[in-house]
């Protein structure tokens, strides 16, 4: 059978297939494992930089795979902490920027991996319905924590009580993406935009995401302390000598240690 997900590494950017194109990628535990470990490996491999999260074929994810839940041995609580929790809590918790590389329809827990990433890239024809309440079921995979977050309270209960589709153009204008690519060139640009964020100093970056991810939740005063910790960090490693030492010499910094 062909692998669920395809693991490809090029210019220090890992890039993650979901390949289950004749189901527009809709997730099985296999599927959804499988991922979860390739980035927990990503995570220990000092090569990778930068990870893209992307889906083969015409969609992104159709969220649960389903065709696999009826007769499942798990209660729909424990398959969440079983599968889609830990693939969220790892996006998150990765110490690298993560890609949401969205190249075709993202739907249900589809929709909630695409929010997942630190950025989100979209192809012009992609697009994100939170479809869950079509089968009478509530948004999950965080995406009730990222989507409110985004757009407010008011906008993600409509999105969520009418499973409408967001097209390339309102996700751009809501938040829930940074950049949109023309279709024929998505996986190219993606990967340029990829291979620019893996030049950066990627200690720095790692320290920037957990300052970030930790803010979300917390009040100023802990920020700021969060903030003196761990500039502290960044400012103790190489990268920091090494882009003083570019800006005094008006030389480009060399963040890459081969
Ligand atoms: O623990 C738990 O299990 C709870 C967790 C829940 C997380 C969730 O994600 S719940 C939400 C599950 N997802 C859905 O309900 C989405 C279902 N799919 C759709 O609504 C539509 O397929 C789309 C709007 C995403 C795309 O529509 P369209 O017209 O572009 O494509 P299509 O023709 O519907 O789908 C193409 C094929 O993919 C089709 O198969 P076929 O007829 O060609 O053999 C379709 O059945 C299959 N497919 C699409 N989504 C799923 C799927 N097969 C299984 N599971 C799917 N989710």
């Amino acid at each position: 059978a062909d692998p669920v997900i395809l693991a490809r590494t090029q210019a220090h950017v890992l890039t993650l297939t979901l390949n289950r194109p004749d189901k527009l990628n809709a997730a099985n535990d296999e599927l959804l494992l499988t991922l979860t470990r390739e980035l927990q490996a990503a995570d220990a491999n000092p090569d990778v930089r930068v990870v893209v999260l992307t889906g083969a074929g015409r969609g992104f994810c159709a969220g649960q795979d389903l065709g696999d839940v009826s007769g499942r041995d798990m209660t729909f609580t424990e398959h969440l902490h079983h599968t889609y929790n830990p693939l969220i809590r790892t996006i998150r918790g990765l110490g690298k920027p993560v890609i949401s590389a969205v190249n075709g329809v993202a739907a249900g827990a589809g929709a909630s991996l695409a929010l997942a990433g630190d950025i989100r890239l979209w192809a012009a024809s992609a697009s994100l319905i939170e479809v869950f309440s079509n089968i009478a079921l509530i948004p999950d995979s965080g995406s009730t924590w990222t989507l409110p977050r985004l757009v407010g309270y008011h906008r993600a209960f409509e999105l969520m009580a009418l499973a409408e589709r967001v097209r390339a153009e309102d996700a751009l204008r809501l938040g829930l993406c940074e950049h949109v690519f023309a279709d024929d060139t998505f996986a190219a640009d993606v990967q340029a935009y990829a291979e620019r964020l893996a030049q950066r100093p990627a200690h720095a970056l790692k320290l920037t995401k957990q300052a970030l991810v930790a803010a979300l939740t917390s009040g100023l005063d802990e920020a700021l302390d969060q903030e003196a910790a761990l500039q502290q960090l960044a400012g103790d490693h190489w990268e920091h000598e090494e882009g003083v030492s570019a800006f005094k010499a008006k030389r480009a910094p060399q963040f890459i240690r081969e």
